[in-house]
């Protein structure tokens, strides 16, 4: 068990673009089992190398879905439909703003053994596939919210009030 500490919002690195990881090696799946600890800690459904400060596409999502994601050097190859919902990220704590994504996503990228899959997801899936796939490309959702960034505080608060 091995948390990392995340990068947040200011740090340049989460403006940076992930390169592509040509092998699996030891030190590839140790990060990839950190990041799942780092991700479990904290709470998040996914994240991405670039915010435990390694710049190497390498995403990792759980969306309690029965799955556990890997996802290396991803491709997202088909966009369709839109939501509009509350988003937030491990790297801009204790804050949430409105976003429009697309509603279904198709992606191919390479699992932890370096084969390759295609994903498709929906909902949920698909805002953590093309959040995760944007930190890969130095972009942040902050950047795209409708309206203001919001205090995350009374949306953690109703859900601790149930
Ligand atoms: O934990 C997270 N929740 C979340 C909610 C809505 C849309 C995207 C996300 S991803 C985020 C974790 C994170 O920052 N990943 O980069
Ligand atoms: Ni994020």
């Amino acid at each position: 068990m091995a948390v990392r500490k995340i990068r947040v919002l200011g740090d340049e690195i989460l403006r940076k673009a992930c390169k592509p990881v040509p092998e699996m090696t030891p030190r590839n799946a140790q990060l990839i089992e950190d990041m799942f600890d780092t991700m479990y800690e904290n709470n998040g459904v996914g994240l991405a190398a670039s915010q435990v400060g390694i710049l190497k596409q390498i995403v990792v999502i759980d969306i309690e879905d029965g799955n556990q994601y890997v996802l290396i050097n991803p491709e997202i190859l088909e966009e369709e439909g839109t939501q509009t919902g509350q988003e937030g990220c491990l790297s801009v704590p204790g804050k949430c703003g409105v976003v429009t994504r697309p509603n279904k996503v198709k992606v191919r990228a390479l699992d932890e053994h370096m084969q390759e899959y295609i994903l498709e997801g929906e909902g949920l899936l698909a805002r953590a596939i093309v959040h995760e796939c944007d930190h890969l490309k130095g972009q942040m959702y902050v950047d795209l919210v409708e309206g203001e960034l919001m205090d995350a505080a009374a949306e953690e608060g109703e859900e601790e009030a149930e």
